[in-house]
């Protein structure tokens, strides 16, 4: 008898490519009738980002689109992730604004180019830059019946013009950054929280649970016209991404075995709970008590089961202890100091991220057993320790990224062919060094080195490791039966 031999690789259909976010990248932030975004001032105001920088030039890519299509195309990737500036789209944001045809233009080339070049599209409508004017009109994310109907109009917009060629749709990029660090800490825009030496106005105890619930329905209800109005005849997908790391218990005691389930709760199961399960975690509830929202049952039908697939951004692990004030992360306290005084892993140039492949790895198999859906990682990445100082040819050997992403592809390998989660994405974080929003352009997450000065677009050894790796790690599909 014969039998096909048991492949070592990802299956043939196994999508990757690299990601970034339209903020990050586009700059020209004042041309073809775009209107501004919360990032706009936010990122000008004094000490809200590292260098002082904004976005209005970033890696210049509204203006070199075409030579970021030829770098995708030479690296060979099957796909490519990126936003939509929604006030490219609709200058003024809401659902009785006008569309702007040339920021409709812009993208509808743009994915015809990439299609010309084999990449297929995946399209993120949100990625953090609302429209100022919502922003001013009416609370943004704060005003339920408004922002609901406002992005749901914004998504119906991009539907039609974009969806006979997009076919893989993420509503809304990391709620918890969206609602924590907007309306939370106030370290991302539009900058809101209850410490006054950072911010004229907001209440950092009941804001970012109202956002947290208005980015959910909002999210819901455009995935429900998808389905009623779009799918049969477009064939997407659609579904949310959510960020969230693994999450250790510092050592074995039962306090902090239960406090690194309190932090997934507050980081992940706040939305991946209600989306997928129909319901806010207990400990949520408990925590926040009425602060936290309810759902209407109405609103729950909608809510629930709202998401094609389990979007994943995830970087690092944390080590768990029980304890702090913290309820952003469920009061829960991290470090990456393990009890013996070793580090967990390798420092990058951000505080909040140390290179710990295994913990990608148990965390693929949680939000498998848990959510029991298809997971798509959206983004995975490292930013090498003050590479933004180095001279170029030292950038470009960026050995602990490479680390990084030998540690985690194999920790995808191992939770594909070993471990059988049902993985079928993968998105390295990020195409180019961009704006990193707080960090201004201190901070560099790119495969490729970006020179600010000319806009040179340099590729790292990381690139070249990913190219190899997929090349090498997916079933090209010929493979005879033994
Ligand atoms: C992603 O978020 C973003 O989607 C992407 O735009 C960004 O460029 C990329 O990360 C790299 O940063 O200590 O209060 O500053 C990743 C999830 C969650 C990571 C919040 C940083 C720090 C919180 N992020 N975390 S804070």
């Amino acid at each position: 008898m014969t039998s096909a031999k048991v492949s070592n690789k990802l299956p043939k259909d196994f999508i990757w490519g690299f990601a970034t976010a339209s903020f990050q990248i586009e700059g020209s932030t004042n041309v073809d009738g775009r209107g501004k975004s919360i990032w706009d001032d936010f990122s000008k105001q004094p000490e809200k980002t590292k260098d002082g920088r904004d976005g209005d030039v970033a890696t210049d890519s509204y203006r070199l689109w075409k030579e970021d299509i030829a770098l995708l195309a030479q690296y060979g990737v099957k796909y490519y992730r990126f936003s939509l500036s929604w006030s490219r789209i609709i200058p003024l944001g809401g659902r009785n604004d006008p569309v702007n045809p040339k920021g409709v233009a812009f993208y509808s080339n743009f994915i015809d180019a990439l299609l010309e070049h084999g990449i297929i599209p995946f399209v993120t409508l949100y990625h953090w830059d609302l429209p100022q004017a919502l922003h001013d009109r009416y609370g943004g994310w704060l005003n339920k019946d408004e922002i609901v109907q406002d992005y749901v109009r914004y998504a119906q917009v991009c539907f039609r013009a974009f969806g006979d060629r997009v076919k893989h749709w993420l509503t809304v990029n990391e709620p918890w950054c969206v609602s924590i660090l907007g309306y939370g800490r106030g370290v991302f825009a539009p900058g809101r929280s209850s410490d006054r030496e950072r911010s004229p106005e907001g209440d950092s105890s009941t804001e970012p649970w109202l956002v947290g619930h208005n980015v959910i329905l909002s999210h819901a209800h455009a995935v429900r016209l998808y389905r009623e109005e779009f799918k049969a005849a477009q064939g997407g997908q659609i579904g949310i991404t959510l960020n969230g790391d693994w999450a250790m218990p510092y050592d074995n005691s039962p306090q902090n075995v239960e406090a690194a389930q309190h932090a997934l709760d507050v980081a992940i199961g706040w939305f991946a709970d209600p989306i997928y399960l129909g319901h806010y975690p207990d400990y949520m509830k408990q925590m926040l008590q009425e602060r936290l929202p309810e759902f209407t049952p109405e609103e729950l039908k909608v809510v629930k089961g709202s998401s094609d697939f389990y979007g994943m951004n995830t970087y690092t692990t944390n080590l768990c202890r029980d304890g702090g004030d913290d309820e952003f992360q469920g009061l829960v306290e991290y470090t990456f100091i393990r009890p013996d005084g070793t580090q967990l892993g390798t420092q990058a140039h951000c505080a909040w991220l140390q290179d710990y492949p295994q913990g990608f790895r148990d965390l693929l198999n949680y939000i498998w057993k848990r959510y029991k859906l298809p997971i798509y990682v959206t983004e995975n990445g490292f930013a090498v320790k003050d590479e933004h100082s180095k001279p170029i040819e030292e950038a470009l050997q960026d050995s602990d990224r490479v680390n990084y992403f030998k540690g985690t592809t194999a920790s995808l390998k191992a939770a594909v062919l070993e471990d059988g989660v049902d993985v079928r994405a993968y998105f390295p974080w990020s195409f180019l060094d961009n704006f990193e929003w707080a960090d201004g352009y201190i901070t560099r997450f790119g495969v490729t080195y970006v020179d600010y000065e000319t806009q040179q677009r340099y590729p790292k050894e990381s690139a070249k490791f990913l190219v190899k790796w997929f090349g090498d790690n997916i079933d090209a599909g010929d493979r005879k039966l033994q």
